[in-house]
C-alpha cells in the first residue's frame, strides 16, 4: 500500500532526557501544530529531526528515542552538534530565515555553514529514499529543506514530490543577493508542485526562477526541459474542530492545580470583570514585531490615559532559536521594555503588562484564547500566522476583536479583523481604542464571516487541497503545452 512520506526539518514530538530518562512532548511551532492532524489521520511517516543531537543521546537510550518516535509513525535523523549548529543555527536562521522576512541587515552569508547545509539536506533525502516505495508520495516542507526536492529527484526521478514553504518568499530583488541563488532554486525545482501561503510569494518566487534560471515560465508553470513544475498558493488553515470544541468545553475553572496565568485570570475575572485583556502570543522571533508591539501599547496609555487600570496586555513568548545572537539580543530587548513600561505605569493595584516567557499546555492556551477580549498581532513580516486563526476559531460566542498587521500572511484571507501597519503606532493605537468600543453586534458580525471561512478552509482541507494538485501535477508532468 502506497503512503505519504512527510518531510521537515523537526518532528511533530521533541525528545529530551533527564536524569537518563526519555521525556516526549509535542513541538510548539505552525508547522508541526498544523501538520499533525493530517499525519494523525492519514496513511503517513514523518522523517525529521528529534531535537537531540548525537552527543546528547547516550548510547544506551539511543533505540529508545527510535521506538518512541516509531509509536507515532515517526523516524528520527540523527545529526552531530556541529551539523545542527551549521544547517539549523546557522545557515536556515542566520541567513534564510532572516533575508526572506527581509532583515537583510542580520543576515549572514558562511561558506562552511552553507556547505553543512547541503550535507544536512542531502543526509534527509537519504532518509526518505531509505524508506520510499513506488507509488509513495513525498511531502517536503519549509526553509530548512530548499534542496532536498532535487536530492531526492536524483534518486528516484520518477517519484512524486510536494515542496511547501511555510514562510514569505522575498522579491527577486531580495533574493537576488543570495550567493547561491541558482542551486537552492534547482534544489526547489525538483519538486513537482511548490505551494506557498499566498499568491505574492508565489509570484516572488516564479519571477525569480525567470530571471535567474531563465526557465520558461508560463501563468504558474515553469518548464525546465524533462517536466514541468506547477507552483501555487495554498493558505495554510488550522484544526478549527479542535480549537472550537476546545473552547466549547473549557471552564476557567475546571483546572487542577492552577498555574500563575490561571491564578491571574481567575483573579482578573473576579475583581475587574470590566477591565480588558489584550492577547499577544508568538515565538520570540524579531519578525513577529514584539518590541512594536509593547511601544505601541505604551503609545496608546499615553494618548488614553483614562484607560491605565482598565486595560491589559497578556504577553506569552514562546523560546525560540536561543543560540542565535539577534533571538538573545530580542529578548534582552523585550524584558526592558516591559520593565520600563510596567515601571512608568504601574499603579498600587495594577500593572499593565503580564509577560510569560515559556510555552504553554494546549489548555491554558485555549484559557488566553477565550479569556482575552482583543488579540494584538503585530508581525513586522510572517508567511501566514496561525495564531490569528486560531484565537477567532475559540470566540465560540462570536465576541472578541482581532488586529492584524497587513505583513502576514493570514491578513488576506481575514479582512474583517482591524489591519494595521505594524510601524504605524499611531493607527495602532487607533484599533486599540476601536477595539475597546466596538459594540458587540459588529464583533458578532466580523468574527461570524471570520469563522465560517476558517472552519472550510481548515488544515484538512489545505492538505487535501494540496494533495490533490500534487496528484494531478504528477501524472501532467511530461505533458508540454503547445506554444
Ligand atoms: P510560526 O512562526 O511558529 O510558524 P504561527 O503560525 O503563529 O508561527 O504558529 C505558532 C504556533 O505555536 C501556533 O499554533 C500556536 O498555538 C503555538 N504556540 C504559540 N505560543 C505558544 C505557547 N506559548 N505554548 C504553546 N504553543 C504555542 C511558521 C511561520 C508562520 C506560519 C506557520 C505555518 O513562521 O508564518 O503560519 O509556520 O505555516
Amino acid at each position: 500500500m502506497s503512503k505519504t512520506i512527510i518531510i521537515s526539518n523537526r518532528l511533530p514530538l521533541q525528545v529530551s532526557i533527564e536524569n537518563e530518562i526519555l521525556e516526549v512532548s509535542p513541538s510548539v511551532g505552525g508547522l508541526a501544530t498544523g501538520l499533525k492532524s493530517f499525519h494523525r489521520d492519514g496513511d503517513s511517516i514523518w522523517i525529521g529531526w528529534s531535537g537531540l543531537t548525537n552527543e546528547e543521546i547516550p548510547e544506551n537510550l539511543k533505540e529508545q528515542v527510535y521506538n518512541e518516535a516509531r509509536k507515532e509513525a515517526c523516524i528520527p535523523v540523527n545529526f552531530t552538534s556541529e551539523e545542527i549548529d551549521g544547517f539549523y543555527y546557522g545557515f536556515s536562521n542566520r541567513s534564510i530565515w532572516p533575508l526572506f522576512h527581509y532583515f537583510m541587515e542580520y543576515t549572514e552569508w558562511e561558506s562552511s555553514n552553507w556547505d553543512i547545509y547541503k550535507k544536512v539536506n542531502q543526509k534527509y533525502a537519504n532518509a526518505v529514499v531509505e524508506h520510499y516505495k513506488d507509488g509513495d508520495t513525498i511531502w517536503v516542507h519549509d526553509y530548512q529543506l530548499l534542496l532536498v526536492p532535487n536530492m531526492i529527484r536524483e534518486q528516484r526521478p520518477n517519484a512524486s514530490i510536494g515542496f511547501f514553504n511555510h514562510i514569505p518568499f522575498p522579491s527577486y530583488e531580495v533574493f537576488r543577493t543570495v550567493p547561491w541563488r541558482e542551486e537552492i532554486l534547482k534544489g526547489m525545482l525538483g519538486a513537482n508542485l511548490i505551494g506557498f501561503h499566498t499568491y505574492d510569494y508565489e509570484r516572488h518566487f516564479l519571477s525569480s526562477v525567470s530571471r535567474i534560471l531563465r526557465h520558461p515560465v508560463d501563468f504558474n508553470e515553469v518548464s525546465l526541459p524533462d517536466r514541468i513544475v506547477k507552483v501555487d498558493s495554498f493558505p495554510m488553515g488550522i484544526d478549527y474542530d479542535q480549537f472550537e470544541q476546545a473552547a466549547l468545553n473549557h471552564s476557567h475553572e475546571k483546572f487542577g492545580t492552577e498555574s500563575d496565568l490561571q491564578q491571574r485570570l481567575n483573579n482578573h475575572r473576579k475583581k475587574s470583570p470590566g477591565s480588558k485583556l489584550i492577547l499577544s502570543i508568538d515565538r520570540l522571533d524579531y519578525t513577529k514585531g514584539i518590541a512594536n508591539r509593547i511601544r505601541a501599547f505604551e503609545y496608546f496609555l499615553e494618548k488614553y490615559p483614562e484607560y491605565v487600570e482598565n486595560i491589559r496586555l497578556v504577553m506569552l513568548a514562546v523560546p525560540s532559536r536561543s543560540n542565535v545572537p539577534q533571538y538573545q539580543l530580542l529578548k534582552k530587548e523585550i524584558d526592558e521594555l516591559v520593565g520600563r513600561i510596567n515601571g512608568k505605569f504601574a499603579t498600587v493595584n495594577w500593572i499593565p503588562i503580564w509577560y510569560f516567557y515559556r510555552s504553554m499546555p494546549f489548555e491554558n492556551l485555549i484559557d488566553l484564547y477565550t479569556s482575552c477580549n482583543i488579540a494584538l498581532l503585530t508581525p513586522i513580516r510572517d508567511g501566514m500566522n496561525l495564531v490569528a486563526k486560531e484565537y477567532i476559531a475559540t470566540r465560540t460566542d462570536q465576541t472578541g476583536v482581532l488586529i492584524l498587521s497587513e505583513m502576514a500572511g493570514s491578513a488576506q484571507e481575514m479582512n474583517e479583523a482591524l489591519i494595521i501597519n505594524p510601524n504605524n503606532f499611531d493607527q495602532i493605537s487607533e484599533a486599540i481604542y476601536q477595539a475597546i468600543n466596538m459594540p458587540v453586534e459588529e464583533q458578532k458580525r466580523r468574527n461570524a464571516i471570520l469563522q465560517k471561512r476558517l472552519k472550510r478552509y481548515s488544515v484538512e482541507k489545505w492538505a487535501s487541497d494540496f494533495m490533490k494538485a500534487l496528484e494531478k501535477s504528477h501524472e501532467s508532468r511530461n505533458v508540454y503545452k503547445a506554444t
